[in-house]
């Protein structure tokens, strides 16, 4: 128990009302409430329970903490700074939510070392700690509890909750029995438009307790009462949640306890109250040098602890401590390019018309003996997904090395774990789903391209080719919306020797996620050439030249469609035009190209086609406005493919006629 006594804890809890005042008021915008309502739960957390050693935010074996209602950032800077973490400095929080500074509106974990995770969508926080508790799970069951042991712990507020993800998040908890990972709601019944009352009358309590976790009530305001919570949650085999009762806006005389402490600058008369009445004294932005002092030494506490984990990770053997350290970094094994190599030579000796989905597949099991910090999922969707390779083992309580997580039904929170699983540190990751979902999981997909983690969506069934499910199935406009994210990779191979192009580009690539559009039907093996260059890197490439001439016509497809620009292309020369066919597996990645290499890729043939199963948009950046392209305008419908195909009128026949037309024009 701690040594840390009521007036202590006031004094300690009140320097970060009193940062977060001045904070929000210099900037004249952004929100008090929360930091201050939340203040004494998050005292607690950093002097009396979390091990971490604020000069070294990246310590592998820190506690975690996920300040998931990003809003209340300024808790987070006033704890950053008062811990002592290097970069957090007064003048950092006098620069709260300006431009360029280290202190933006919401945590960035990009911009500002201790923020563990991006936050401001609510929900997301919560979500992602699941999968950092996951990682943890798994890390530790590898490497062992000498070096891996620490907890998750998330302040969540009445918004986190209240969110969809958080359901799927907390199932997916509960039933994982992720008993390192502690949620301490906030639970101040207060939101924007006013009580909780008029919009919420769930008992989250019980919610949890439905959902296989441990939870509880407690005075948010008495530490005491905290602590012993916090420390029952850590002794049990379940995940906990904490319901901390508080005031928003602890302290504000008038403001306290509604809305108006939410969300804007308390106001220089209302400011000074909340102060005097705190005890808080002194100019903006002071803390007292005791004050300071004390919560110095809480936050070097933990170097200590950090210094006997150094001793415990020397004594591993050379070769587990560099395995840990790359794994820490990201970085893919040597081996990788040799086995993608070894593969495609073996799909060029054997061909093979596959899905991709099934390529997919195919290049994972060429793939995951060499990368044991692979973890695959689907959400429900492992058959059609094509993402569990044979050797694979589940992920369970019981199994905590396994590396294949069922998400059960979860788009949105697998996506979210999937970026906790990568924040965390220790492995890569990818999931499954269909295509058109991808809307079920895009604000973790959207976090996931921000914080430019490098996860890997496995998303198949990905156009009008999955034919009789129909046009709730059918992705559309999904690939464009995909490809219209910054950061976010989209690549639609065409065959299995592109599918094995592009999860190598996927694994190579640290600074950020992609997207492989994978088809339910079979596309004929159309690279006949194998070499260690990955030719999906450009993210676009002549796949079949012009014969006898200069190309007069070229067609640029994608993913399925490729295999129709094939055969329009004999179509064509049949009728004496000379085609050329660029496959196009990311167009993104063709127009981050240098203009040199586009101009080269794109050619300069006066008729430019481009095909794919998809809407237009993005498509005129290759063939200009005044381009042709086939593909979709509508949404899908419902039959066998290759009749849908034809409704649709994306058929070798209609490339080759809508060139001839232009021909001929
Ligand atoms: C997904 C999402 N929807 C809406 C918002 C806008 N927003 C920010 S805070 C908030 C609600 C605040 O209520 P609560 O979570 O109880 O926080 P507190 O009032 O306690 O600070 C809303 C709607 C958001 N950040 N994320």
């Amino acid at each position: 128990m701690t040594t840390i006594d009521r007036a202590q804890h006031d004094k300690l809890a009140n320097a970060i009302r009193g940062l977060a005042m001045d904070g929000v008021e210099k900037a004249k915008s952004g929100h008090p409430g929360l930091p201050m309502g939340a203040a004494d739960v998050a005292t607690v957390l950093f002097t009396r329970v979390m091990k971490y050693d604020a000069a070294d935010p990246r310590w592998p074996d820190r506690d975690r903490f996920v300040l998931s209602a990003g809003h209340g950032s300024m808790l987070l800077y006033a704890l950053l700074y008062l811990t002592g973490t290097p970069g957090m400095e007064l003048a950092d929080l006098e620069k709260f939510r300006q431009l360029g500074s280290n202190t933006p509106g919401h945590p960035e974990n990009f911009e500002t070392a201790g923020v563990e995770t991006t936050t401001g969508p609510l929900g997301q926080g919560l979500a992602t700690a699941v999968g950092m508790a996951m990682a943890e799970r798994m890390l530790a069951a590898e490497f062992g509890k000498k070096v891996v042991d620490h907890h998750t712990y998330v302040l969540a507020s009445d918004g986190d909750l209240m969110e969809g993800i958080s359901q799927e998040a907390i199932a997916l908890a509960g039933h994982q029995k992720l008993n390192k990972l502690i949620v301490l709601w906030d639970d101040n019944g207060i939101s924007i438009d006013g009580p909780l009352s008029i919009t919420d009358n769930v008992d989250q309590v019980a919610r949890f307790k439905a959902c296989g976790w441990r939870s509880e009530r407690v005075d948010g305001h008495d530490p005491e009462a905290i602590e012993a919570a916090i420390n029952r949650a850590r002794k049990s085999n379940k995940p906990t949640m904490i319901a901390c009762k508080t005031v928003i806006g602890f302290g504000a005389p008038k403001k306290a306890g509604t809305s108006k402490a939410h969300g804007e600058p308390l106001g220089a008369e209302e400011l000074a109250a909340a102060k005097k009445a705190l005890g808080i004294t002194g100019g903006p932005f002071e803390v007292a040098a005791d004050t300071l002092k004390a919560w110095r030494a809480a936050g070097a506490a933990g170097s200590a602890a950090h210094k006997d984990w150094n001793e415990r990770f020397a004594a591993l053997s050379e070769r587990k401590r560099g395995e840990f350290d790359r794994r820490l970094a990201h970085t893919v094994p040597a081996k990788l390019d040799k086995a993608i190599l070894a593969h495609k030579k073996a799909l060029i000796a054997a061909p093979q018309t596959v899905a991709t989905r099934k390529a997919s597949e195919m290049a994972l099991e060429a793939i995951t003996p060499i990368m044991p910090e692979l973890v695959m999922g689907s959400a429900d969707l492992t058959p059609s997904n094509n993402t569990r390779t044979k050797a694979a083992e589940d992920f369970t309580p019981k199994t905590p090395k396994g590396r294949y997580v069922r998400y059960g039904i979860r788009e949105h929170g697998m996506a979210a774990a999937m970026n906790g699983i990568t924040l965390h540190g220790g492995f890569r990751t990818g999931g499954g789903t269909f295509l058109v979902f991808a809307d079920y999981a895009r604000p973790s997909m959207r976090l996931a391209a921000l914080m430019g983690l490098p996860v890997v969506y496995v998303m198949t069934h990905d156009s009008i080719g999955l034919g009789e499910d129909g046009p709730t199935h059918q992705p559309v406009e999904q690939v464009a919306s995909l490809r219209a994210m910054p950061n976010m990779r989209v690549f639609r191979p065409a065959d299995t020797i592109e599918t094995a192009e592009a999860w190598q580009a996927a694994l190579e690539r640290t600074d950020g996620p992609t997207v492989l559009a994978l088809s339910r039907q079979n596309l004929p093996q159309l690279r006949t050439d194998a070499t260690a260059k990955n030719r999906s890197a450009t993210g676009a490439y002549e796949l079949l030249a012009a014969e006898g001439g200069k190309a007069q016509v070229s067609l640029f497809a994608s993913g399925s469609e490729v295999e129709l620009a094939v055969a329009a292309r004999k179509l064509l020369a049949e009728k004496g035009v000379r085609a050329r066919v660029v496959s196009v597996p990311s167009l993104e990645l063709l127009l981050e190209q240098d203009e040199a290499t586009q101009a080269s890729i794109i050619g300069s043939a006066p008729i430019k086609i481009a095909v794919e199963a998809g809407v237009r948009f993005g498509w005129d950046a290759v063939i200009g406005h005044d381009g042709t392209f086939i593909g979709m305008n509508s949404f899908g419908a419902s039959g066998p493919y290759k009749e849908v195909y034809k409704h649709f009128g994306i058929t070798a026949e209609a490339i080759a006629d809508a060139a001839m037309k232009k021909h001929n024009a």
